[in-house]
Order: C-alpha cells, then sequence, then structure tokens
C-alpha cells in the first residue's frame, strides 16, 4: 500500500519565527553570515569553501551570467552559470568572471591612433565610459599611446574630425605602473600624482588593466566579496547528467571553484553515476553539489552517492509548474525541515557535515530566514535575482512599471531538457515552466543588503549572531489562516495604496 505522510506538508509563508531573548550584544551589525557551501570532516579547521553570505542565485538562463556572479560575489555569495548552452559558451563565462580582477578593469573602450573625435564620441555613446585607451591597433592589450578622457575635447568646439593623437593625453604625459603593481600602490599613486586613472602596463609597453580611483573605493566597500587565493571571484555553474565527460573539464579547466547537478528530480540514478564519474577523475578536488530532494531518503542517496552539497525543493519555484503538470512535489518548508533533521543525523554518524541548500519559493525577505532558521545552510534564489540590473534579461516598460524577463528552465523558452531528463528523451516533451516578468528592482547589491540587514535583525530578535546559533535557538510557529491576515495591515485605509508587488 503507498505511503501517506501524516502531516500537510507546509510552506514558509505558513511559519513564523517567536522571539527569544536578545542581549545588548545582538545588534546587526554583530551579525556573521558566514556559512559552508561544501562538505567538510568534523574536525577540519574549516570548510574548505566558505560563503560570507548565505545566498546562490539560481542555475537559470534568466539570472546567472557572468554580470550578476561577479555582482553576487562582490556581495560574499557564489552564482552557479547556467548550464543550459553550449559547454563553450559557459566556460566562457565562467572564464569572464574568473579573469575579472576587482580593482583591475580590462579597458573595453579602446581606439587606434587613426580614430576621430566622432569614432570617440560614438564609443562613450555606447559603452557610456568617458575613458577611452588609444592603442596601437586599437585593442584592449595593444600597445598604449595615450589616453582619451572627457576634458581632453570640448564638443562643438573641437572639430568632429580632430584626430585622436592631437588632443589625446600621449603616453609621455601619462602616470603607468607596471601590470603586477598591487592595488593598494595602485591608489597610492592615484593620490598622490591627482590622476583618476592609472593604466598598468607590462615590460613591451602593452596596456593590461586600466585601474579607476572610484572602483578602488568601490572595491573596499564590498568587505564581504568572495575571492579565491588568487583574488579572483568565486563562481559555480550548473552541469547535467548527459555530457558530464566533456562539460566538467571544460568547465574545470575554465577556472570553476564549484559545479552543480541542475535537476529537477535528483533522488535518481543518473546523479550518482554524475558525482562518481567525477570522483573517478577528479577525486576530492571538483566539488559538486546535487539535487533537488525533499526528504531524507533523497538527501541520504545523494550524501552516500558523494555530494558536496544537497539542494531541496521540487515544484516551490516562482515559475515552477511541476506540481501542476506531473502532481510531485513537497511544500517547501516541510522539505527543508526534514532534510535538516536527516543532514544532522549523517553527521553524527560518519563525522562528515554536508551542508544543505533551500531552492526556489522565496517570496518575501524573512522566508530566508526561516528557512535557515529550519536548517538551511543557504538558499538558491531565481526570481528575487531576475529583478536586477545584473542578470541577463532585458528590462521593459509594462503599464508604466519596469519589469524584467524571467523564465523557467522547464518552459519552451528555455528547452532544458536535460534539467528534466528521465533517460531516453532529446527534447522537451511537456512543460514544467512559465515565461514571465518581475518588477525591476535596481542594482543587485542594494537589493541584497537591505535584504540581509532584515534577515540580520531577525536573528537578533531569536538573540543569534551567527547562522549555527540560530539554528539551535530559533522557535519556529505554524501560522492559522486568520493569523496571517493579522499579520499585515489590516482595517486601515492605505494612503497612496499602490498595486502590491512581490518582495520585501
Ligand atoms: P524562485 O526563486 O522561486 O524563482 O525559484 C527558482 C528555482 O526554481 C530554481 O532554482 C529551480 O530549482 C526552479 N526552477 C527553474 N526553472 C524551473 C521551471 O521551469 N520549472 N524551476
Amino acid at each position: 500500500m503507498a505511503y501517506f505522510y501524516e502531516e500537510p506538508s507546509r510552506t514558509f509563508g505558513e511559519y513564523l519565527l517567536v522571539p527569544g531573548y536578545s542581549s545588548a550584544e545582538n545588534v546587526p551589525t554583530a551579525v556573521s553570515l558566514k556559512t559552508p557551501l561544501v562538505k567538510y570532516r568534523k574536525g577540519e579547521e574549516s570548510c574548505p569553501l566558505q560563503m560570507n553570505i548565505p545566498m546562490i542565485s539560481a542555475i537559470m538562463q534568466s539570472v546567472s551570467g557572468d554580470k550578476l556572479a561577479i555582482a553576487l560575489a562582490r556581495q560574499g555569495g557564489v552564482s552557479f552559470i547556467y548550464g543550459s548552452q553550449s559547454i563553450e559558451n559557459e566556460a566562457a563565462m565562467v572564464r569572464r568572471v574568473k579573469s575579472f580582477k576587482a580593482g583591475y578593469v580590462v579597458s573595453d573602450s579602446n581606439l587606434a591612433p587613426t580614430a576621430t573625435l566622432h569614432d570617440v564620441l560614438e564609443l562613450k555613446a555606447r559603452t557610456g565610459h568617458s575613458t577611452i585607451a588609444i592603442t596601437a591597433d586599437g585593442t584592449p592589450g595593444g600597445k598604449l599611446l595615450g589616453i582619451v578622457a572627457s576634458r581632453d575635447y570640448r564638443v562643438n568646439h573641437t572639430p568632429d574630425d580632430a584626430c585622436v593623437t592631437t588632443f589625446m593625453t600621449p603616453i609621455e604625459k601619462l602616470v603607468t605602473a607596471p601590470e603586477n603593481t598591487s592595488l593598494h600602490d595602485c591608489n597610492n599613486i592615484i593620490w598622490d600624482n591627482k590622476i583618476n586613472t592609472l593604466p598598468l602596463v607590462d615590460a613591451e609597453g602593452n596596456l593590461k588593466y586600466i585601474v579607476f580611483r572610484k572602483d578602488y573605493d568601490s572595491h573596499k566597500a564590498n568587505v564581504n566579496e568572495l575571492l579565491d587565493k588568487n583574488k579572483s571571484y568565486v563562481v559555480g555553474a550548473g552541469i547535467n547528467t548527459r555530457d558530464y565527460a566533456q562539460r566538467v573539464p571544460a568547465l574545470v579547466e575554465a577556472g570553476v571553484d564549484v559545479l552543480c547537478i541542475d535537476s529537477s528530480e535528483g533522488y535518481s540514478e543518473w546523479q550518482s553515476r554524475t558525482i562518481g564519474w567525477i570522483r573517478e577523475h577528479y577525486g576530492d578536488t571538483v566539488k559538486v553539489g546535487a539535487g533537488n530532494v525533499v526528504d531524507a531518503e533523497g538527501f541520504r542517496f545523494l550524501a552516500k552517492a558523494g555530494a558536496d552539497f544537497v539542494k531541496i525543493g521540487i515544484g516551490g519555484g516562482s515559475i515552477c509548474i511541476t506540481r501542476e503538470t506531473k502532481g510531485i512535489g513537497r511544500g517547501q518548508a516541510t522539505a527543508v525541515i526534514e532534510v535538516a533533521k536527516a543532514r544532522d543525523e549523517y553527521f553524527k554518524e560518519t563525522g562528515i557535515y554536508v551542508p544543505i541548500c533551500s531552492d526556489g519559493g522565496i517570496v518575501h525577505d524573512y522566508h530566508i530566514t526561516l528557512a535557515l532558521a529550519m536548517g538551511a545552510d543557504f538558499v538558491m534564489l531565481g526570481r528575487y535575482f531576475a529583478r536586477f540590473d545584473e542578470s541577463p534579461t532585458n528590462k521593459v516598460r509594462i503599464n508604466g512599471q519596469y519589469m524584467k524577463e524571467y523564465w523557467g528552465e522547464g518552459s519552451n523558452r528555455a528547452r532544458n531538457w536535460q534539467r528534466y531528463d528521465l533517460g531516453g528523451s532529446t527534447k522537451l516533451s511537456f512543460e514544467e515552466g512559465v515565461d514571465s516578468y518581475v518588477p525591476y528592482a535596481g542594482p543587485l547589491a542594494d537589493g541584497v543588503q537591505t535584504t540581509l540587514y532584515k534577515v540580520k535583525s531577525t536573528m537578533c530578535n531569536c538573540g543569534a549572531l551567527s547562522i549555527p546559533e540560530l539554528q539551535q535557538k530559533a522557535k519556529l510557529t505554524v501560522v492559522s489562516s486568520t493569523s496571517i491576515v493579522e499579520g499585515g495591515s489590516h482595517d486601515v485605509v492605505l494612503k497612496n495604496a499602490t498595486p502590491s508587488i512581490m518582495n520585501g
């Protein structure tokens, strides 16, 4: 006979945290959100790959490109570049993140010495950047001949056809530094010489990077940024259970820090085969997460198969219609609570701590705090990140409101059939996701900082200064549907009522 769970499965909106005692030390600025991304053994000094914030971005075409990956790593989290693209393109995205040196910019505005003011103005309009490197061959790495900045010409005064060499600041008058100059030293040179840009050149005088005064300041402001030992941003990438023998080597070669098998259903032989192949070829040096599962059995299966972390969630994603189309899944809160218990038991038995990630269904910021309190080590978000400037999708205006496009990997638009592969299929047979819009929400940094400030202040209300402490001290209660109504503003007429927008 089929197995019936005694309790209904619940989601985040059905829970609240009950405050605990908070001492005078419980202030948001004292809270650490550090969390392990991959498994580690009891007694090990620390986890081999930790994040500074408990957020990763979804393995989706409409979410995790290289731009978002850089922006999120700057805040202390990790993006998983989407795998539903060619191996070459995915590896190129990883490479772009890894070669992006915080503070060192590979010049994207370059012209040859034959260019005119007209070309300068056109390039400036296209890139939005006013500093243009003049190199012998017009490439970002060519021999540096001079720099053109806004102060070098006067629009409507300098003739349109004036050659750049007649008004650029030539190399003889530029302050430059060797390519391996530390960012700290670059900053000192910038200050000592009262300049805004410092080109770094190699022994032959070829341009390598430009360091900008304003970037150094913002770099210093990103106290949480997540860097590898070479000071490059940490980045992840999605893989599937079909072409791993080709995709994994290409991603490893590109410098990826961590992989994740992207699948709607992870309790499968395909996942253990994929992890097995990685272990056989790379041992423990290549880190790989797996999922998604929604119960203890699924967790144990993946933990034993060697997963470095396990992702939880089936059918809870904002663009996901798996539950409607296939009738499988589980309320996200119940799934997280059960898997967290299994993770702790597995740790007691084996001494191996396998971090777990709650994936999908985060609507309000406080859902992140609930997921952590229920035992998740970090959360994966799609809709949340799709709203920001840095997501790879179009910003459009609909009924006077700015929106960003957001579509599921199981939608006809993404056609990521490997994510739903049960062996044998080579196409998406039916849709499990939708194509949609989400309200535009500005730069990622602002959004993430506001969200995490809320998370930290709730943690303080629970008397917790770290995620493990929250998990120990949290008191959670199920709420009735009438008390959910009580939780919002009610029985008042709102001034300036605007249509309600998700999140926040
Ligand atoms: P959300 O953050 O609620 O938008 O959910 C994002 C998650 O939804 C992803 O990390 C993934 O697990 C799941 N997803 C992605 N595409 C689809 C689909 O088309 N059904 N679902």
